[in-house]
């Protein structure tokens, strides 16, 4: 718990009573960053509820225009509309805005940023930010270092994707329907697999390949989002980047498939290991011999991404597999949006 500074920052979380905005909550209240006053925000709906920051209660307020007036950093978490109306009126009264929402990331004024990887994007800035998609976060995380040794030309990625990406309505409906399945009873499914589209299917004991909406390319508005975030984050258009996103019946943490051709020959799979084993943010969990590999069940709470099952293409000696598991409300967002303030103070581009 932090203890609220007389000096320091003043920060409001739009969408605090969400999956996401929780969780902001607390990795606001682990971090370092000296927080002077904490405004929480979110719909009318919840307008008045009290949230515990700082060991002091704060009643939530209906995020508006004016209630932005002061703040120093805005972190945005309650979806693509909100931020598309709030964010702008956050930043033209002089707020930094981190915005977890696909909303701004592909504008070129809008620094799209993963600490571990493109920390200096940051000073690109005009008052907003964005936070990737989960799945891109954890993804570019385990392969910069490898970008960084030896090139990259090309990534075959396939997701794993925990429903608590979809909110926290989805969490609850999977836990209805696994009840309703084993009670005999049929499932009634309302969200998943995209709340606003026609049809939703059963998503206990189930996996459905389709994360947001069908675009023309009859890809998913997910693949899309790690297909451009990846090359934009990267920055390096002419890498060759694919995506499968794939939800399945695990509440937190998404584990990813990800099949790699580097720019160099020569390199092993122990070359890769012994990267990621001192690589920031990575946690190398790789013992084939002792079943030692990353697990959605350990992965969750911890803010680092963790990877294993490292190893060569029998075929193509420039062609490796990974599998990269982290906890998409903490690193794919809430910390990695806490871990953007803890970088604009340390760049100097927040002044406390
Ligand atoms: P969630 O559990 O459904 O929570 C939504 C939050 O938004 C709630 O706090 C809700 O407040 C608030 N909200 C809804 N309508 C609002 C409005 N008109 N004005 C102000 N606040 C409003 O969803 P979540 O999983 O936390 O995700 C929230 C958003 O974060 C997503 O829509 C997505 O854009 C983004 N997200 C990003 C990532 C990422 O990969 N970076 C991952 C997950 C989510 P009430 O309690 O008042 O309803
Ligand atoms: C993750 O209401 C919305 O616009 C939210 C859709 C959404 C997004 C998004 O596109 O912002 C749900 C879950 C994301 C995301 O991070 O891309």
């Amino acid at each position: 718990m932090v203890l609220l500074k007389t000096e320091g920052l003043k920060v409001a979380v739009v969408g605090v009573t969400g999956a996401v905005g929780t969780r902001m909550l607390k990795m606001l209240e682990e971090s370092p960053l000296p927080v002077k006053s904490f405004l929480p925000l979110a719909s009318k709906r919840s307008a008045g509820k009290k949230v515990i920051f700082g060991g002091k209660e704060w009643t939530v307020e209906e995020a508006k225009p004016e209630s932005f007036a002061g703040i120093d950093i805005a972190l945005f978490s309650a979806g693509g509309s909100v931020s598309k109306q709030l964010a702008p009126e956050a930043a033209s009264r002089g707020a930094i805005v981190i915005d977890n929402t696909s909303a701004f990331r592909m504008y070129e004024n809008v620094p799209l940023v993963v600490p571990e990887v493109n920390e200096k994007a940051l000073f690109q800035h005009h008052g907003i930010i964005a936070n990737p998609n989960c799945s891109t976060i954890q993804m570019v995380v385990a392969l910069e270092p490898i970008r960084k040794a030896y090139g990259l030309n090309r990534i075959i990625v396939s997701t794993y994707q925990a429903v608590s990406g979809a909110g926290a309505k989805a969490m609850q409906e999977l836990k209805n329907e696994a009840k309703d399945v084993l009670e005999g009873n049929a499932p009634e499914p309302e969200i998943l697999p995209v709340k606003g589209d026609k049809k939703h299917f059963q998503m206990a004991f189930n996996c459905i390949p389709q994360i947001d909406l069908f675009q023309p390319n009859d890809y998913t508005f997910e693949e899309m989002k790690m297909i451009n975030e990846t090359k934009k984050i990267m920055d390096d258009q002419s890498l060759k980047v694919s995506a499968t996103c794939v939800r399945v019946p695990v509440e937190i943490s998404h584990g990813e498939t990800v099949y790699i051709e580097i720019g160099k020959s020569g390199v092993t799979a122990a070359d890769i290991k012994n990267l990621l084993s001192d690589a920031p943010g990575v946690v190398l969990q790789d013992d084939p011999a002792h079943q030692v590999y990353p697990m959605p069940a350990d992965a969750t709470g911890k803010k680092e991404v963790f990877v294993g099952r490292i190893r060569r293409d029998p075929d193509l000696e420039n062609g490796f597999h990974l599998w990269v598991v982290s906890d998409n409300l903490l690193k794919g967002a809430a910390w990695n949006s806490v871990e953007i303030a803890e970088s604009l103070l340390k760049l100097g581009l927040v002044k406390a």
